[in-house]
This record gives C-alpha cells, sequence and structure tokens, in this order.
C-alpha cells in the first residue's frame, strides 16, 4: 500500500472507533438549538456535519487542521525557490492530519504526474461544446466525463464491503486531483488560445506544471499558482461547494459526480463565480470613471450606485467571517512583495479601504470586509491571466483538494446519507 493511503487508513480506523464510542456514550447531547430566523435564514451557523480537514473561526479565518495560512506558508514544503507553500503539502496535511516532509511532498507530486493522463473522450467531449460555453461548464462537464473511469463505481458494481468504501475513494480523489490541472489547462488553451495547447511537464510540481499548461512560465507566476491553489483549498464544510460535493458523496455517488456537483455550486456569483465578478465589476469603474486611478471619493461613488441598483458589491461580505479574510491579507501580501505598484492592485486596496464603511452603514452587512474573491483577480491580471471568465476555475482545482480528502474521510468514517429535516410554512405558524 501507499505510504498516504497506509497513513489515512490507520488514522481513519483509529478515529472511526473513536468516534463510535463517543456517540455511544453521548450520542444525546445537545450541541444547538435551531431558531425560526435560521430555518428560513440559509442554515446560517447550524452545526450539523462533521468535516475533519479544516475549520473556520468567524474572527481568524480558516484553519487547516490547526494551521492558519501564515503558519502554512511558514511550514509546509515550498516551491523550487523556497518562497511558496506547494498544495500538495496541504493535501497531505488535510488528508492525515501531520505536516509532511519534503521527500513526502516529493512522493505526492510524483504520484500525481504518475495519474495525470486524462482520457481521450474527456477532450473529445470539451471539444464538442461550443468554444464560447463558460469555462466552469466545461469544468463539470469534464470532470463529470472522466466517472467512466472511477474506480469506486466499478468496485460498488462488483459488490464491495462498506468497510472498503474508503480505498476506491482514496483512488479516484488522487487520480481525479492529479488530473485537474491538465483538463483546467485544456479549457483554457481551447477557449481563449485557439486550443492552441501546451503539453504537460511532469518534471514539474503540480502547481508548475499547471501554470506552465496554461502558457505561464515565469517563476513569480509559478510561485503565486502555489499559493492560490493552497489558499482557496478548503473553508470548513458548510460553504455551498464543499457541502454539495458532501451531499452528493453521501449518495455514494463517486468522486467525479460529487466533485462535478460541487463544482456546480462554485459556479454561482455568491459564490466562486464571485472572483471574475470582482475584477468585472473594477473593469466597468474603471471604465465608466473613464482612468486607471480613480481617487477614493469617485470610488465611494460608483459603490454607492452600485448599491443604489439593487447589486452587491461582489468581493465583500461572508456568511461566517467577521474580519477582513485571512486569504484576502495573503494574497495582499503576495502583492506587496511581488508586484507593489501594479495599477489594479493599487484599485484593489483603495477599494478596501472604501467600502468597509459603506457597507457598515446599510446597518444590515453582518460583514463589511473582503473575502477571498475581493484580491485574486488583480493579481492574475498582473500576470496576463485576464479572461475573467476563467478565474472559477482555478478555484475549481484548488476547491477539489478539501473536498475530496474530505470525501475520503466521509467514506472512511462510514458517513450515512445526508437528509435533514424541511417543513412547510403551515407546520411553522401552527408551531407559534
Ligand atoms: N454588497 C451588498 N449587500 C450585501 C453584501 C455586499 N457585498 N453582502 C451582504 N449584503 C446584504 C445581503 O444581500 C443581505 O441583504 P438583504 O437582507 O436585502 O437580502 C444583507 O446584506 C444581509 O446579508 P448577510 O447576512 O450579511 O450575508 P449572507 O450571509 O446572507 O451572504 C454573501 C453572504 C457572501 C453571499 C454576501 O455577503 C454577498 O452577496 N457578497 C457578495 C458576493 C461575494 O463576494 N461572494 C463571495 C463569497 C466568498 N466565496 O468565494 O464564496
Ligand atoms: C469559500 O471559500 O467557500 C467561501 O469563502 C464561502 C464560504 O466559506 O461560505
Amino acid at each position: 500500500m501507499d505510504p498516504l493511503k497506509q497513513k489515512f487508513s490507520e488514522k481513519a480506523t483509529a478515529l472511526r472507533s473513536e468516534i463510535k464510542a463517543m456517540l455511544k456514550e453521548h450520542g444525546d447531547k445537545r450541541f444547538d438549538e435551531v431558531t425560526l430566523k435560521q430555518i428560513y435564514g440559509g442554515a446560517r451557523g447550524i452545526k450539523s456535519m462533521v468535516w475533519e480537514t479544516s475549520q473556520l473561526d468567524a474572527l481568524e479565518g480558516i484553519r487547516f487542521r490547526g494551521y492558519s495560512i501564515p503558519q502554512l506558508r511558514e511550514q509546509l514544503p515550498k516551491g523550487p525557490d523556497g518562497k511558496e507553500p506547494r498544495p500538495e503539502g496541504l493535501f497531505w496535511l488535510m488528508l492525515v492530519g501531520e505536516v509532511p516532509t519534503d521527500e513526502e511532498v516529493q512522493w505526492v507530486t510524483e504520484q500525481w504526474a504518475s495519474r495525470s493522463e486524462v482520457p481521450e473522450h474527456t477532450f473529445k467531449a470539451l471539444d464538442a461544446l461550443p468554444v464560447d460555453t463558460h469555462p466552469m461548464t466545461q469544468f463539470t462537464v469534464a470532470i463529470a466525463s472522466m466517472q467512466s473511469e472511477s474506480e469506486f463505481a466499478r468496485r460498488y458494481d462488483e459488490g464491495i464491503s462498506k468497510n472498503d468504501y474508503w480505498d476506491p475513494t482514496y483512488e479516484d480523489t488522487m487520480n481525479l486531483v492529479a488530473r485537474l490541472p491538465r483538463v483546467a489547462a485544456y479549457i483554457y488553451r481551447r477557449t481563449f488560445h485557439n486550443g492552441d495547447h501546451i503539453a504537460p511537464d511532469k518534471s514539474l510540481d503540480w502547481s508548475g506544471n499547471f501554470a506552465h499548461m496554461l502558457g505561464k512560465d515565469s517563476a513569480d507566476f509559478q510561485n503565486l499558482m502555489r499559493l492560490y491553489l493552497t489558499i482557496h483549498a478548503d473553508h470548513e464544510g458548510g460553504n455551498a461547494s464543499a457541502h454539495t460535493t458532501h451531499l452528493v458523496g453521501s449518495t455514494l455517488s463517486d468522486a467525479y459526480l460529487s466533485l462535478s456537483a460541487g463544482m456546480n455550486a462554485l459556479a454561482g456569483p455568491l459564490h466562486g463565480l464571485a472572483n471574475q465578478e470582482v475584477i468585472k465589476w473594477i473593469f466597468n469603474m474603471l471604465e465608466s470613471l473613464g482612468t486607471q486611478r480613480p481617487t477614493k471619493e469617485q470610488i465611494a461613488k460608483y459603490v454607492e450606485d452600485t448599491l443604489a441598483s439593487g447589486q452587491v458589491i461582489p468581493g465583500y461580505g461572508h456568511a461566517v467571517l467577521r474580519k477582513p479574510d485571512p486569504r484576502f491579507m495573503a494574497q495582499k501580501r503576495f502583492a506587496e512583495e511581488y508586484i507593489k505598484g501594479d495599477d489594479v492592485v493599487e484599485v484593489v486596496w483603495k477599494i478596501f479601504d472604501v467600502v468597509p464603511p459603506i457597507l457598515q452603514s446599510l446597518g444590515k452587512v453582518k460583514n463589511p470586509w473582503p473575502n477571498v474573491d475581493a484580491h485574486s483577480g488583480a493579481l492574475l491580471v498582473h500576470y496576463g491571466l485576464k479572461e475573467y471568465s476563467y478565474y472559477t476555475v482555478l478555484f475549481g482545482v484548488s476547491r477539489a483538494l478539501g473536498v475530496l480528502a474530505a470525501l475520503c474521510w466521509s467514506r472512511a468514517l462510514g458517513f450515512p446519507l445526508e437528509r435533514p429535516k424541511s417543513v412547510t410554512t403551515e407546520w411553522v405558524k401552527a408551531q407559534l
């Protein structure tokens, strides 16, 4: 058995028996009460799911297995120039709860390179779509098309014991994650570069090779990809893409079908599509103001106009966070270090000064601060990746790491079909 799978199997076996004992002794302990506001309000804050790979604190932001983003940047093995963390290491950490060594991360890199062959029919499926199909639609189609190779589906069909579900789920996860950069780069090159595809370079790490296949070989862009693919990987279990992957997976749909479903959730403008919406909104603002360097007063007026027209300010607000998103701050740090003085970055920072007090003044917005999507577009534009309808695919490649590691845990811990209770308004009225 491979070393990661072996470690995962040992950890999962131990945790499964611990949970069994806990449930036996404390199964009826109360952890939450549900209010009417929560029932009608998108289930905000209701504790109803276990997600081992990360946990979100409203003020501190995300911690992956207890590690904050600055700690990950310090402690995870890095790319060849030793600057930014390799997402392979975060995947290891999320899956088995230990910071990996350089050798272990190198092992993941080589495993993924060896599993990265994309089936020919996936390219054919993509080529059959109109070239102006939204990149996220192409992405979900491509992921679903690879389901024909699911180990889990094959073994289930043969008749597999419940105790072994985790094993083919792990195999599917490793194969799928390995292939995503090739699939995502293929979508980018067919949509925006006349199908002029770039062959993979398997000597590079997962992010470096992805950057290479996108057509961006600079060391700094590779570093941006390492950071980007690390910080977007997971945001506990309740966010829409994670929760969708979890829900679909709970029916024993395999990793391909589950991730494809999760990516459909990520494609919504209140979720992952917001990064495209942010840069679109900024470009529209610059065009309408006729300047690349707007003043704070000009930005404030544009923000007020956007709100007056009944639209949200993309990249601001959050269902859980109540402080600036540490993923925004990590990207700001990257910009300060690598590309200080960039015009669009300067605009993003001015917006950061201008928007929170305006949103606060509305009196209803629970979090006036920027989220992850407020910064990412400006960094990508700097390196020439200006085709913003593509941005959510990058988010999706990264998000796959967390939601698929979590799917492995769900199958290993024997989690059941998810099926919460719904009620009608008639029923609610009768209780009051
Ligand atoms: N601009 C204008 N109004 C906002 C914003 C915003 N950025 N954020 C929240 N509000 C409004 C919200 O629409 C709601 O209005 P109403 O009562 O009229 O329906 C009110 O404030 C209360 O909403 P909250 O409870 O603060 O936020 P909620 O938890 O419902 O939604 C978001 C969270 C993220 C959906 C919301 O803040 C939003 O729409 N933000 C803009 C889109 C965005 O950036 N999404 C990306 C999230 C991160 N990600 O990558 O997934
Ligand atoms: C995410 O990364 O999934 C978003 O910040 C949304 C969320 O956590 O609800």
